[in-house]
């Protein structure tokens, strides 16, 4: 088998890592068509499978494709979304389609066996991806009864700009020439500062970012509609790697070498924990970066939730396991269950 690919929007940050992925992954491509917005259309993007030529979108140019990445807005994906996958499978990279009963969300290692036989799929948020490639192994093992996530989030969230913004600010106050950094991306200055504000507000007093936790933290691990999951999001001067303190309250009794063996042994997971060693190891966005495993560590009993609770730190790299690597391996998964064949 070989597919021909479409991706749109593959200039921006996380289309990019997509074309990167599929090349590192060696992605059965027949040949791969980049779609952009007139600012992008002939400009070439050079990639293993040849120089391409970006062409101006065009749903039923999209739909010659057998499988669609979009990495553009979900006003964008609400607009062209379906129409594309009368034709292609899409995965959409955006909002737009996660929150839908009848439209599966899917992280390939939790839940791909949703994604038979459907032709739009939606890529979660990396908050949640990241984190949930951690809190599943210790929820197969000991249960949960709920979950509490505290985010440490890089400037990768808000695309290249938002990376631009952080390099270009910190650059500015490093050599003097200014004392707080300019921001337009970022609601206040990142640099030297943490922002406990990302995406909108809503009336519960939490951001959009924190719910889509709770949204899709139940709907990827299938738990009740109202799973007791809640999350503070932060924006952190990093480049493109998020970290996040997760507490559980478990079901069962837990036991933290027990917990650490399954995390060791969880698919995309790589457990980093060694305390005692010098220097100590642990989860951190720099080594974080680039890697397709989602590092796990600083595993512990939970003194909030006693033996029925568990402590631990997450870095993933926001791009690909946020994004682009998700994105990938729902596709791969499409090939080996048949639906890209
Ligand atoms: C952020 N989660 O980090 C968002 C991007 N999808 O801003």
């Amino acid at each position: 088998l070989q597919a021909k690919v479409g991706v749109v929007g593959a200039t921006g940050a996380v289309g990019k890592e997509i074309v990167g992925c599929l090349e590192k992954r060696n992605f059965p491509v027949e040949s791969l068509r980049i779609f952009g917005s007139s600012r992008s259309a002939g400009s070439t993007v050079k990639s293993k499978f040849g120089d391409v030529t970006v062409e101006l979108f065009d749903v039923e140019a999209a739909k010659e494709c057998d499988v669609v990445f979009l990495a553009v807005s979900g006003d964008f994906a609400l607009e062209h979304a379906e129409a594309i996958s009368q034709g292609a499978i899409v995965i959409d990279n955006s909002s737009a389609f996660r929150y839908k009963p009848e439209v599966p969300l899917c992280v390939p290692e939790i839940n791909g066996s949703t994604i038979k036989g459907k032709k739009l799929i939606a890529n979660p948020n990396c908050t949640t991806a990241i984190g949930l490639m951690a809190v599943n192994p210790l929820l197969k093992k000991f249960g949960m009864k709920r979950l509490i996530m505290s985010t440490y989030q890089a400037s990768s969230g808000a695309g290249q700009e938002g990376m631009d913004e952080l390099k270009a600010g910190t650059k500015a106050v490093v050599n003097g020439e200014r004392e707080v950094a300019e921001n337009k991306v970022f609601a206040h200055p990142l640099p030297f500062n943490v922002i406990p504000h990302i995406d909108k507000f809503q009336e519960n007093g939490y951001t959009k970012e924190e719910m889509k936790v709770t949204w899709e933290t139940r709907k990827i691990c299938g738990l009740a509609d109202d799973f007791p999951a809640s999350c503070t999001a932060v924006r952190i001067p990093t480049y493109r790697a998020h970290s996040e303190s997760i507490v559980i309250e478990t079901e069962k009794k837990v036991d933290v070498a027990v917990a650490q063996a399954a995390l060791a042994a969880a698919p995309g997971v790589k457990l980093i924990d060694d305390i005692l060693s010098d220097p100590p190891t642990y989860p951190m966005p720099l080594s974080a970066t680039g890697q397709y495993d989602v590092e796990v560590g600083r595993v512990r009993r939970s003194e909030a939730f006693g033996d029925y609770g568990l402590e631990f730190f997450v870095s993933g790299d926001q791009l690909l396991r946020g994004a682009a690597l998700n994105a990938v391996l729902v596709a791969e998964e499409c090939v080996n269950n048949g639906d890209l064949a």
